[in-house]
Parts: C-alpha cells; structure tokens; sequence
C-alpha cells in the first residue's frame, strides 16, 4: 500500500494483546516522561489498599490485588500524571492562546503539569500567572454577580467522592441543577435504560460474578484498549472454559488473544489465550437486530422443546415471578422476519441461533458492554435489549450473572450516587435542606446537550469545569467553539492544558490541581479519598507521590475556596473545615446516603472496599410495578439517521473510536498497536468493497462530511484510507477529531447520550496536510 508520509504505518497486528508489545508500550512512555525510576514506585502502589486508584478507568479492582495490579494503559495514564514535564509560567509567558490554538491535543498535553494558577489577559493574548485568593476572589465576585440559571457546572468523571459531593452542594447552594457531566455522553444511556427496566440505574456485575459464570456475551466495549485489566478475570473464565460471544464491527485484538504481561511463564511460551469463542463482526447499529435474532431463535427452540415434551429453554417460573412485558415481547420478536434480521444486523440467521444455542445451554450469563451500545440514537434501547435478553433465563440475581456496563472515568459512577445530576429528584432535598439549610431547586437542570444548546442560544454565562476537556468532547466542534467565546467567565479546574482552556472567554481562569496519584496534604495531615467502581465498590485511597508544584490545590480546597467566595453566609456548610479534613466530608456523605455510604469512614479500608446495595442483584425492583421490565423492540436500527442499505449509496456509517494510545481527548502517542496503526491519527478505516465502490484506493486521502442537515457544513479529514476488516457500508476514525462531524441534535432519545457511534458521512477526494504526519484533523477544527 503507498501511503504518502513516511513515518505512518499500516501494517496488520499479528500478536496477542497483553504480552511484550504492552511491555514495551509501557517503556516507551515511562522514558518519554522522564519517570523510569518515581513510576516504578508509583505503579505497585496502584490499585492497592493504603494506594491510590488509577487514574486510567473505572474497572473494579480486586480485594487481593496481584503484585502488580496494573494495566498497560493504566501505567500509561500514570506516567502522564506523574510526568516530569512542566507547563509553567515561562511557557505561558511565550505562547499566545492564538499560537497555541495551531497545535494539537498531543503537543498541548505533551507540555506537562499546570503549575500555577493563570488569569487570561486579552491584552497581550495570554495567561499570566494570578494567586489563588485573587482568583477566589474575582471570580465569586463575578458569579454572584450572574442569575444561577445561567452558570454551568461541569464535572469531568474522576473527580473523588468528596469533591463531587461538594460540587454539587456548591452548585445546589448557589441556585441550580446545571451539573452536566461526562457521563452524560456515556453510560448515561445506561442510568436511563437500566432504571426503566430493572430499577437501578448501574450494573449489577461484581468481580466475583466472573468466578462463577459459564458465559459472558460481550456487546461494542474494546476490553484490550479500555479497561485492560479486566483481561485478567476474562483470562480466568477461559481456563475454565467459559464461552465469550463477541458482537462487535471491528474483530478487536483484546477480544480475541491474550498474554497477560505480568505472567513470566505466559510472556515466554508460545501459547495466548483465546478470548472470544464466537465473533460476530454485526454492522455498527445492527445489535437490536441481533439480539432480535438471538431471542427469536430462544423462541423457537423453546417451541420446538415443549412440542417434544421437553423442558423448555426459558426460565418460566422467573419471568412470571419477577417481570413484566414478556408477551409484548414476544410478540414484536415473531414480527420480524430473518431476512430482516440479517440485513439491519450484518450477520446471518446462523451466528444468531449460535448465539443463541450457547445462551440457552449456559445457567449463569452475564453481559458486558461499552460505548458501542450506549453512543446510538437508540441507545437507550440497545441497552434494553441486552436486559430482555437477560431476562429470559432469569440472568439477573444470581450468582455468575447480570448486566455490566463498563464504565468510562475513575470515579464517573460515584459522581452521580452523589448527588452530580441534573435532576432535582434523584437528590434528597430534605436532607440537603435539614443538614445545610441548602434548598435544592425544583427546577430541572442541563444535561450535556442541554448545555450545548443553550450555549449556541447564547444562554449560558459562565462555565465551571471540574476536569475534563469540553470543548473537544461534545458534538458539533466548530460551532460550539464560536459559541463558547461569548462566554463572561469560564473557568477551568485541571492538570493539564487542552483545547477548552485555549478559548478562555471574556475572563478565563485556569486553575491546576492536585491529581490523584498525588499526596493531599493538609495542614500537615495526608488526606485519603473515595471512589466508586464500575462494579459499584466504593474504596479510600491516598495518593503517594510529591505534588508537581507546590502551588497546586486539591480539588476539594479548590471547591471550598470557590463556594465561599460566591455563597452567601446563611448556610451552614462547613468548607473550611471540610477543606481541612476530607473525613467530615465523608461524614455529610454518610448523613445525606445512609444507606450507601453508612460507617463509609471505616467501610471504606475494609479488604475490597464496600459493594452499595443493588437491590436488582436481589432481584427486588424498584420499578414503578415493581417487577423487571421487557421492553419490546420499537424499530430494528439504532440509528434512524442512516439508511440500512448503505451499500446501494455513498452514505457510510462513521464509528469514532479510541486507539490504544490515548484516553479520550488526551492522545499520549501516535500508535493504534493493536489495529496496526503506527505514527499517525488521520486515518479511515474502511470496508475493501466500499472504497473500491466509491472510487478510492488505500492510501488516498479523503476529507469527511455529515450527510445529514446539508444546510450545515460538517467536514473533518483529510484521513488517509486504509482497507480494514470491517462490515460494508460501515467506517471507524479518531474521536475527538472527528467530533465536529456530530451534529449535536444527533444524541440517543431519552437519554441525549450525542450518537458518537453512528455518524452519516460521504467521502471527499483531498490532498494530506502539509507538514508533519503526525498533524491532526485541522480543516474545520478551527475557530470560525
Ligand atoms: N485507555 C483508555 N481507557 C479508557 C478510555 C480511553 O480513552 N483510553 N476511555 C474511558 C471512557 S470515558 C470510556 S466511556 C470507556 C470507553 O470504552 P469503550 O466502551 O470500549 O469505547 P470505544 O473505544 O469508544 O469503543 C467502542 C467499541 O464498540 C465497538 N462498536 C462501535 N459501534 C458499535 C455497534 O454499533 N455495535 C457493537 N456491537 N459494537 C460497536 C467499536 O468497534 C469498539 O470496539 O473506556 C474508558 N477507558
Ligand atoms: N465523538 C466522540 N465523542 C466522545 C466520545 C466518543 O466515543 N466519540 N466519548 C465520550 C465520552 S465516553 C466521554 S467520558 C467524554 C470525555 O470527556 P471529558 O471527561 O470532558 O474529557 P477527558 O478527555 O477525559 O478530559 C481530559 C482532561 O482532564 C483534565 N484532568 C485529568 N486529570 C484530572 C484530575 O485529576 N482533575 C482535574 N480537575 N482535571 C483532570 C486534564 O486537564 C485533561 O486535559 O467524551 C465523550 N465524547
Ligand atoms: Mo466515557
């Protein structure tokens, strides 16, 4: 294949994930941060009792950890944090925002720890180092100074239990319920889909269910890249040769081998594990059919044993007992035909009834599953599908099986137990009310979209981020960066500089904090924090190395100083003693959750942490009727937005993906090892016939379009074609570089979760950028 820079490679991945490419992987970074010797202490601390939680994702971590509890990108994000690079005030003091708003988010991250807290100043076009008191000050002043429903708060997933508590009361305090979060353009598909359905709004999976289930069906989650760690209790679940079904567009290596990299025995042998005992390459959105499929061939074999006067394949007894909505079910199942099925799934009736033939023979099932469900306009009805699904054998409540979503940031599950929402109803006003004098407002807040929204109708005022990278992580790019410079005040709360801080508003401040790797000491006395895991495990931590500078804040002073800069004296928050002592924290988190978070201060250090209570793991569900739910299918694609016969067409359906080198906006490298790509984001990856069809070649370059709401031009690229093994009619690229190509109405319905994973596009003939290859998308990227 030509390919036009000589530095990128394609070249297809032929080892195992895990293994010594891992290894190496986790070399390199270490060395290019400059932290061989402090990571090697860090890293055995991590994920470890009396350590700190990794900053990477939110996969549990054992209660006897290995000796090395430790992913390859787990220590990558480490090595990132821990970083001896710096980006001080001398660096600031030479860039412009217009300068550095040319690079990218690699070179941005790439520059080190924020160091001291920065004031932007128009005048010269650049941040200049401020102090704490007169940030505080100014901007308190500035808030107060605005009506509450026209100030954001922010929440980025790793934020500990302490500090998101104490955001959300400062938010609810100062007048509203504008608490967006990163979840909102995540599993929130899965709070909104699973509370409907089985009365909890998170999975009911621990990390001992893996012990005893004898099949995992895998739906759209790229375990290898993602959450590596869960590689290992996979691993197990092989040995003991338990079935992984794997519904995927793109054969994923971490679904299909592994080595893992910690075991010398396995790093020297020949042998890998294999993963997924069925692979089903669906097309992007074909899951609802799929599942379909599956449940209708359960049907049949269901038919076809009591016709013989054999036991049944359903578990009867569990659905009269426990649910609602099996006939309505059933009923929508049987009105699809196979031929049907095939066509919005992209496999054949064979694969589903294999499917299905292992479902029906397997008595403890659990489902995993990722952005590839959740990030669709039917998202919250994928999520859905795979409970019905569970359902029917009573796969929920038993030991071995349930639902498990795999969730994104280290702590995103626990910012929402705490009260990190949107909707006034799911936080305990009365509480809030007795224990503070905090009255909630009644009115709903903004979710993510709603954000976006009311930012281009020009609504919003000010902008408080705790974490994460906004601008680049939403839809619609180029027009929420025209409208986000309206902003009066935006503030930003990180570790690191991104592309949100580069567009400051009429006064932006940049305030760096301590991360969590990172020892919180106040007044002298190391404080611990909290998390709550994707398995809803809920663990103290404390960080172990020095902090990057000395001028650094913990999150929950930063919070603290904030609040008592804007808020009037009339409640009775204690921040500064809070600020002072994060156990009086956990104290209020205790008295506003008793029933998760009591005795959290000694809970909390037990071996594992502590579960919260599931009641749908008791098969008790706090639904409305009070039973589990089937809902049946409405439609068959989970994206209304693009035709199901793309291949008759130019319309593709655009996947934005991870690589394996990055986590979300944060690009630590170039490489997509496992998918063989090497020094370079700017790539397409498409299905051989479709680029053969539409006239292309790999190796050309093409620039992207929305093919959606012509009226609005959506462009990202150019990208340079590879010919890949995915389904016709589908494409995968970058996110965040293609975001500018997601229309922001383009979100999953009930949920608004922005449909990340099924974007219309047309292809362009276009010519690669000048310069180096390792230059990201810039066509439309720019500020208009
Ligand atoms: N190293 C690292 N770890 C991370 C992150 C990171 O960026 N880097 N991000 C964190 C966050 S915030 C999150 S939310 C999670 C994200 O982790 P994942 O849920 O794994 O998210 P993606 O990488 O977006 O990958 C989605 C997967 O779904 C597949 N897919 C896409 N569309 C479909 C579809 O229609 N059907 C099916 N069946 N599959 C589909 C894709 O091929 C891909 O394998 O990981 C967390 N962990
Ligand atoms: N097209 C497309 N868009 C997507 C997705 C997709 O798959 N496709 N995925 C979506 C998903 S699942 C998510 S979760 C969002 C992610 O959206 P965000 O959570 O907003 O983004 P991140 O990239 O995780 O944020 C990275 C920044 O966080 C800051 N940071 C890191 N550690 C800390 C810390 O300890 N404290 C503080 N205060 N700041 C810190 C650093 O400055 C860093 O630059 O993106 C979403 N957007
Ligand atoms: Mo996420």
């Amino acid at each position: 294949m030509s390919l036009i820079h000589p530095q990128a490679r394609f070249k297809p991945y032929e080892d195992a994930a895990g293994g010594w490419g891992s290894a190496r992987s986790v070399m390199a970074i270490l060395w290019r941060e400059q932290v061989m010797a402090s990571a090697s202490l860090a890293l055995v601390k991590q994920n470890k009792p009396k350590g700190f939680a990794c900053v990477s994702c939110a996969w549990a971590k054992p209660g006897d950890p290995h000796a090395l509890e430790f992913c390859e990108n787990g220590a990558k994000a480490t090595a990132w944090e821990i970083t001896r690079h710096r980006t001080g005030p001398e660096f600031f003091a030479s860039h412009t925002l217009a300068q550095l708003r040319t690079w990218n988010d690699h070179d941005l991250e790439r520059q080190g720890r924020l160091t001291h807290p920065l004031h932007y100043d128009p005048v010269t076009d650049r941040y200049k180092v401020t102090s704490w008191e007169q940030a505080y000050r100014e901007i308190g002043q500035q808030l107060r100074g605005l009506t509450p429903d026209q100030v954001v708060f922010y929440a980025s997933g790793r934020a500990s239990l302490e500090a998101s508590f104490m955001y959300q009361l400062f938010a609810r305090a100062y007048g509203t319920n504008n608490l967006p979060d990163s979840s909102n353009m995540c599993h929130e598909s899965t709070s909104v889909g699973l509370q409907e359905s089985i009365g909890v709004p998170v999975g009911t999976v621990t990390l001992t269910d893996f012990e005893h289930t004898d099949c995992i069906f895998f739906f759209g989650q790229n375990v290898g890249s993602n959450s590596p760690r869960m590689l290992h209790p996979l691993q197990e679940a092989r040995k003991r040769h338990v079935p992984i079904i794997t519904f995927n567009p793109l054969r994923e290596r971490g679904l299909e081998r592994f080595v893992n990299p910690q075991s010398p025995s396995e790093m020297l042998g020949p042998q890998s594990t294999v993963i997924s005992t069925q692979y089903h390459q669906v097309k992007i959105g074909g899951d609802l059919a799929a599942v379909t499929g599956i449940i209708k061939a359960l049907l049949a074999m269901e038919e076809a044993a009591l016709k013989q006067g054999l036991p049944g394949v359903l578990d009867h007894a569990f659905i009269e007992a426990h649910t609602e909505g099996f006939a309505a079910l059933c009923q929508a199942v049987q009105g699809y035909d196979w031929d049907l099925l095939e066509r919005h799934s992209g496999i054949g009736r064979a694969a589903m009834e294999a499917a299905a033939t292992v479902y029906a023979r397997s008595n403890n099932v659990m489902i995993v599953y990722g952005m590839g469900m959740t990030q669709h306009r039917h998202g919250v009805d994928n999520v859905q599908m795979l409970v019905n699904l569970l359902l029917l054998r009573g796969n929920i409540g038993k030991p071995g099986a349930g639902i498990c979503p795999v969730r994104g940031h280290s702590n995103v599950q626990g910012q929402r137990t705490v009260g990190i929402t949107e909707d006034p109803s799911k936080v305990p006003a009365d509480k809030l009310q007795a224990l503070f004098g905090v009255q909630v407002p009644q009115q709903k807040g903004m979710a993510t979209v709603d954000c976006c929204e009311a930012l281009l109708a020009g609504q919003v005022k000010a902008f408080i981020g705790l974490g994460g990278n906004f601008l680049r992580a939403i839809p619609d790019t180029r027009r929420m960066e025209a409208a986000w410079q309206h902003l009066a005040l935006n503030v930003q709360v990180a570790t690191k500089l991104n592309r949100t801080h580069l567009l400051p508003g009429q006064q932006g401040w940049l305030l760096p904090c301590l991360g969590h790797i990172e020892i919180d000491r106040q007044e002298g006395r190391v404080q611990a924090y909290s998390t709550e895991d994707s398995t809803g495990v809920v663990r103290g931590w404390e960080g172990t190395t020095e902090p990057a500078s000395e001028h650094l804040r913990s999150e929950v002073a930063i919070i603290a100083g904030l609040a008592e800069a804007t808020l009037s004296a009339d409640y009775r928050i204690p921040w500064d003693e809070w600020r002072h002592d994060y156990a009086l924290v956990r104290t209020a988190i205790s008295q506003v959750y008793p029933e998760i978070f009591h005795d959290m201060e000694t809970r909390m250090w037990q071996q594992g942490g502590f579960h919260r209570p599931l009641p749908a793991g008791q098969r008790q569900w706090k639904t409305p009727s009070g039973r589990a739910q089937f809902v049946a299918p409405q439609q068959l694609e989970a994206d209304e937005d693009v035709q199901v016969t793309p291949h008759a067409h130019n319309v593709l359906q655009l996947m934005t993906l991870r690589s394996n080198d990055q986590f979300n906006t944060t690009v630590y490298g170039y490489d997509d090892r496992f998918r063989g790509v090497k020094g370079t984001r700017s790539v397409l990856f498409m299905n051989r016939s479709d680029l053969v069809r539409l006239g292309f070649a790999p190796g050309d370059w093409v620039l992207l379009r929305t093919a959606v709401e012509p009226q609005v031009l959506r462009e990202a690229g150019p990208l340079q074609i590879i010919a890949y093994d995915i389904p016709e009619g589908c494409a995968g690229a970058y996110y965040p570089e293609c975001n500018p190509l997601v229309p922001l109405w383009h979100h999953a319905q009930r949920s608004k979760v922005p449909a990340a994973k099924s974007i219309p596009v047309t292809l362009h003939a276009s010519q690669p950028l000048e310069g180096t290859q390792t230059q990201t998308i810039r066509v439309t990227d720019q500020v208009v």
